[in-house]
């Protein structure tokens, strides 16, 4: 499954600017609020310098950079934020290009809204529960019991986050979600610019850039904040990065790449990208003794080329 992002902002701050950016696909871009309430949905390539070079090595036919799927909700109200719940962390988009911009009170009603779409998202849970609970199965009056004193708790101005003990399971909760806040504003991240520049080829669009790509940057403080990792896979079929959350182990990226492959997993060989490019190839990396046999409970480090044996 790949790591999914979230998009929020009140109308008009360049949500859908930011998803056309990062995921290229093209969505519509209105100047009024839009009448569909379908969520876009696309993927967005993860950069990664050392994907070309180790594509280079094995002359790769095919080279597939890891990707994060975006989710932009045209919306804040609970229902819309509601598409959000599975969400592995939340972009907040907040004007900073309009004359009358006010990005720091903006975060703030982005905040507040997810807290009402919170509260809304434990109320209905609790109505659900409480019709269930009158079969007197004791599991669900428990949970009827924590979802009571949630309420109270929510209700007296505290957050989720801040229950001292655990949420019920079946909760998705989006204001325990890492947050990142994007100010779309020219000199910051400029995103009109980078929507347009994200439709040119890569050299060109670098040319008119001063430094690393806004975007690029989005993109790493969103690794950050859910403590990704880069692995490899590399072949001359195609050689392609894949994320994994720091501490997985090499049996959770057999899984990443596909349940067979974890399911039937007897051993990983192990090289770091630094030690696969030294050597210049496998079988010199193999003389030299920098490539290791690995077991399922490996905890794979950033930017270690993986080769899983397995039997189907
Ligand atoms: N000047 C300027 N306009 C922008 C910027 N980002 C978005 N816009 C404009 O703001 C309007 C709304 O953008 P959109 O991405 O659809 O906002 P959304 O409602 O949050 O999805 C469009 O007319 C965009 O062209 C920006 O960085 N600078
Ligand atoms: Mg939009």
């Amino acid at each position: 499954m790949a790591l999914e992002v979230g998009i929020v902002g009140l109308p008009n701050s360049g949500k859908t600017t930011l998803f056309n950016a990062l995921t290229r696909a093209g969505a519509e871009i209105t100047a009024y609020a839009s009448v569909s309430d379908k969520p876009n949905v696309g993927m967005a390539a993860i950069a990664d310098d050392r994907l070309p070079r180790l594509a280079a090595l094995v002359e790769a036919r095919k080279v597939t950079p890891a990707a994060i799927r975006v989710v932009d909700v045209p919306g804040t109200g609970p229902q819309l934020l509601g598409n959000l719940r599975q969400v592995d962390a939340i972009l907040a988009v907040l004007d900073g290009f309009s004359d009358d911009a006010t990005p720091d009170d903006d975060l703030e009603t982005l905040r507040l809204e997810l807290v009402v779409a919170d509260r809304d998202h434990v109320e209905r849970r609790r109505e659900r529960v409480a019709k269930e609970a009158k079969s007197g199965d004791a599991g669900v009056r428990a949970e009827l019991d924590v979802l009571d004193r949630l309420l109270d708790h929510l209700d007296r101005g505290e957050t989720l986050s801040g229950w001292p003990d655990e949420l019920p399971e079946a909760l998705d909760p989006l204001t325990t979600k890492p947050l990142l806040a994007v100010e779309n504003a020219p000199g910051g991240i400029d995103l009109k610019l980078e929507a347009e520049l994200a439709e040119l080829p890569e050299e060109e669009a670098a040319e008119f850039r001063e430094g690393p790509s806004a975007l690029d940057e989005v993109v790493r403080r969103l690794k950050d904040a859910l403590g990704l990792i880069a692995f490899f896979t590399v072949g001359e079929k195609e050689t392609r990065a894949w994320t994994l959350r720091r501490g997985e182990t090499a049996l959770d990226a057999a899984g990443t790449i596909h349940s067979d492959i974890a399911r039937g997993f007897i051993r990983c060989e192990v090289i770091s990208t630094e030690d696969l490019l030294d050597a210049g190839s496998h079988a010199e990396a193999a003389r030299r003794g920098t490539q290791r046999l690995e077991g399922k409970t490996y905890v794979v480090q950033d930017g270690d080329v993986l080769n899983i044996r397995f039997n189907v």
